[in-house]
């Protein structure tokens, strides 16, 4: 496969101004190829007007569109942000993020504990890591039970997650309904090309909570879980379900991720120009430094927005406000409660 599409397949993270270096030539070259290119191509001068689906582009008219019954199909994408309350760091956020906090591991980068390259030279540091954010010993949050409402009110198409902390599934949410976009630690293989023997969850738990570093029992090679690393290909039903789901979304809704990984991030530009978008984060993200090449990204602060709407604050909190002013509020509150109670009882047993 070509280099550049391949890029687009594998998980790549984009890199910020300071990983990049000087920001002045790249983006300049990038300027003039993108006027270049919008000037041969004739975009951006649409005479077409859009679509406009909502009657307010705010949070009112968001709500007002998902009760509607025109809003049927709705996608949702998550990321890390959505598992902090429940005490799991995520990767960007500056003091309590997991790059921030990688020193101990004397790493050439953050980012290569998640590499698959790095990985294979040197596999104890995501070993150490992956005993501290093992999934089992957290709760899902507001957010989490706000999906399984949607999920009950039969308004979700489906989840797209980067997560691997497996919270959607422990919420209540079917398997059907989510693509673990970026894997899960589920199943296990071994590395090595020509063996990729199959390893269980609990064979996997055992190694790392014996702070081993697994070696494959048939070649010895090391044993990884499936979850997907930076230079390594998505799974086939991230790509099958995306192009399924993405023309038939009626609204799109993104909660907790600074949407800089792609491919995933690239998928708000995959549904349709007429379907809303609705962010729920801590700080504004989406907005396309390179539109020719990764799409145009979330137009909240475009003079011609007619669609994008941002909730700013923490995603518990913001599930919440969406769920009150659905009037689904008290019933958020109250599956919370149960949920989190029964949780805490089977793990006393
Ligand atoms: P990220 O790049 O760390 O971004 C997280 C985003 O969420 C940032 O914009 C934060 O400002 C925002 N945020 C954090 N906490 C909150 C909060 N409580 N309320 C509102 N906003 C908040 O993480 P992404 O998911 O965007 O990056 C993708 C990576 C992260 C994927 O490859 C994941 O596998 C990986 N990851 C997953 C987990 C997990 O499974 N829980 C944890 C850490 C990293």
């Amino acid at each position: 496969m070509a280099e550049a599409s391949e890029s687009v397949l594998t998980k790549t993270d984009e890199c910020s101004d300071d990983e990049c270096g000087s920001t002045e030539s790249p983006r300049s070259v990038m300027d003039v190829l993108q006027e270049l290119l919008l000037s041969k191509l004739r975009l951006g001068d649409s005479e077409e007007k859009p679509i406009q689906v909502l009657d307010e582009v705010n949070f009112d008219g968001v709500v007002r569109y998902m009760a509607s019954d025109k809003c049927k199909n709705i996608i949702v994408m998550v990321g890390a942000g959505i598992s902090t309350c429940a005490g799991i760091p995520d990767f960007r956020s500056p003091d309590s993020g997991i790059y921030a906090n990688l020193q101990k591991y004397n790493l050439p980068n953050p980012m290569a504990i998640f590499e698959i390259n790095y990985f294979k030279e040197n596999p104890s540091p995501f070993f150490q890591l992956a005993k501290e954010i093992y999934p089992g010993k957290y709760k899902p949050t507001v957010c989490h039970y706000f999906l399984r409402l949607l999920y009950e009110k039969k308004k979700l198409l489906r989840l797209y997650t980067q997560n691997v902390d497996t919270l959607e599934i422990l919420a209540g949410l079917p398997a059907d309904k989510v693509v673990d976009a970026h894997g899960t630690f589920h199943t296990s293989h071994c590395i090595n090309p020509a063996c990729r023997k199959l390893y269980t969850l609990d064979w996997m738990r055992e190694k790392i909570f014996s702070d081993e570093v697994p070696s494959c029992t048939e070649c010895q090679d090391t044993v990884k879980p499936d979850i997907v690393f930076f230079g390594e290909r998505l799974p086939e039903r991230f790509f099958v379900s995306a192009e399924e789901d993405f023309p038939i979304c009626d609204l799109l809704i993104i909660i907790g991720t600074s949407l800089s990984v792609q491919p995933f991030a690239g998928l708000v530009d995959n549904a349709p120009a007429k379907t809303p978008r609705f962010l729920i984060n801590k700080e504004k993200v989406g907005q396309s430094m390179y539109p020719i090449v990764l799409g145009p990204g979330l137009q909240f602060d475009s003079e011609t927005n007619y669609r994008d709407v941002m909730w700013e604050g923490l995603c518990d909190d913001g599930c919440q406000a969406l769920a009150d002013a659905l009037g689904w509020g008290e019933e958020l509150k109250k599956l919370v409660e149960d949920e989190h109670s029964r949780i805490d009882q089977e793990r006393q047993q």
